[in-house]
């Protein structure tokens, strides 16, 4: 079904959460954080890093997208003010957060899914404000995000979310008195077991000046790309039991074309040992779009890639983080080659990846790029299944081995949500988390060199919920 639009009734729901107890909690540390040091807004000069999060696609300003380049975030020139990380009353951009979750028994999370749920978390009057989006339709939201369309008769910002069980791409819009309803762009039965729409990322694919969306599905290796809200679907790709999880663009050739990257991969066995996956590239054209292997993982997969310009030599990268390679011995998985997180520039044939830095852990299922000091350089942060927080660096030769140091090992979850941005426009990215071993919400500020972490958001069963992704979202979107 294409193209409908929901008359939205019963499936939606919005509550203006007050949730008191993990409210007053957040409220409570974000006060005993504030008190540590002077509280002052940091930066009269706006600013904003020019980083942010698989943010090499396009301008992001014109294409009413979501990453937070320094034009979005209303400044122009990134501010070098010194700011002691305190956490202002207000902030001009707050966390839309995707999640999956389970219905609570006895105060104990169930296997049973609910309906999928977006919550946008937004800094208002010296509190966290959470307003929340559930779809019956669908058990998992894995992606929301501010989309802006170009086309059609309503081009007000909304959030767009990427849905499982159904698949529907939907965008939400919040109308009078608060309450959220939704027009679907896609909805589809691919064929297989599930039906997902996994991924997707706005891009001026076309170079026509408006904003397509690239989106990854499963369990047919679906790949499509929708040129607005109400086009069909032009489907790239479509492969048997396959998984395809995340979907990066950028120029990595340096053409001035973007290209739109993929991780297929083979479906996931429990007993561990060899997954093959890949990472291919397809060049949108009217006509269609070619598709390279530009990364053959052999026995090994991906579920997440980053593509950007990380070193800074003006040309966008693409990174892989390879997933560990484990046999199951006497019951127990081991981990017989850790992650890898792998370089491929333009030329870099799809065997030989630069390996530029390991994590001894079975998986890693966030990269998010930025700069956590303000010194122009980026950095990465991996965000590792049970292994913490890695903050990556490249080195003197950014096609070697980088610098690796851990920020908190006592975070974690599965997917273990992040993203680096700057919320709060001093001109350095703050890290956010969401640590679902622990239900909660974190942010990390970097101050001489060290990061300071501090709990923004908390809920009572942790396993009641998954996180899939985070996404910066304007704070006036929900007043
Ligand atoms: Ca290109
Ligand atoms: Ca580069
Ligand atoms: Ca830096
Ligand atoms: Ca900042």
């Amino acid at each position: 079904m294409l193209r409908a639009i929901d008359s939205v009734g019963s499936d939606m729901s919005m509550k203006r959460r007050s949730l008191w107890f993990s409210l007053c909690l957040s409220v409570l540390l974000a006060i005993a954080a504030v008190a540590c040091g002077s509280k002052e807004n940091s930066g009269s000069g706006g600013g904003g890093s020019a980083t942010a999060m698989g943010g090499t696609a396009m301008g992001a300003s014109e294409m009413g997208a979501t990453e937070m380049g320094a034009t979005e975030m209303g400044g122009t020139t990134p501010t070098k003010q010194a700011s002691n990380g305190a956490l202002p009353d207000d902030l001009p951009h707050g966390l839309v957060l995707a999640y999956s979750q389970f219905e609570v028994e006895n105060g104990q999370a169930t296997a049973r899914p609910g309906p999928a749920r977006v919550e946008l978390l937004s800094r208002q009057g010296g509190q966290w404000v959470v307003e929340t989006i559930e779809d019956a339709d669908s058990n998992v939201f894995h992606k929301a995000m501010v989309f802006t369309p170009r086309s059609g008769d309503n081009q007000a910002p909304g959030i767009l979310t990427l849905a499982g069980n159904q698949a529907a791409v939907k965008l939400w819009r919040r109308g009078e008195g608060g309450a959220w309803s939704s027009t679907t762009a896609w909805t589809e039965e691919f064929g297989g077991r599930h039906n997902r729409m996994r991924d997707a990322e706005i891009a001026d694919l076309y170079g026509d000046g408006k904003p397509a969306l690239a989106i990854a599905t499963h369990d047919q290796g679906v790949l499509a790309i929708l040129r607005d809200l109400s086009s069909e679907p032009v489907r790239l790709d479509r492969k048997p039991d396959t998984f395809i999880h995340e979907i990066e663009v950028g120029d990595v050739n340096g053409d001035g074309k973007l290209e739109v990257y993929a991780t297929p991969s083979e479906p996931n066995r429990a007993e561990g040992g060899a997954q093959h996956g890949e990472v291919v590239r397809y060049v949108p054209t009217e006509e269609g779009g070619a598709r390279t292997v530009v990364a053959d993982l052999g026995n090994r997969h991906a579920k997440e890639i980053y593509v950007g310009d990380v070193d800074g030599d003006g040309r966008d990268e693409l990174y892989v983080a390879v997933e560990a390679l484990t046999s199951r011995e006497g019951g127990s998985l081991q981990i017989t080659e850790p992650v890898e997180i792998r370089r491929y520039d333009a030329d870099t044939p799809a065997d030989g990846g630069v390996v530029v830095a390991t994590i001894n852990d079975r998986f890693t299922r966030f990269l998010t790029v930025g700069d956590v000091d303000g010194d122009g350089k980026k950095e990465m942060i991996a965000a590792s299944f049970r292994a913490g927080i890695w903050l990556l660096r490249p080195g003197s030769n950014p096609r070697g081995e980088w610098g690796t140091e851990s920020v908190d090992r006592d975070s974690g979850g599965f997917e273990h949500a992040a993203l680096l941005t700057d919320l709060d426009a001093d001109g350095r990215d703050e890290l956010y988390v969401s640590s679902d071993t622990d239900g909660e919400i974190r942010r990390y500020v970097w101050r001489n060199g060290r990061s300071r972490r501090e709990v923004i958001h908390r809920r009572e069963i942790p396993r009641a919920m998954m996180t899939w992704n985070i996404m910066p979202f304007p704070t006036e979107m929900v007043q």
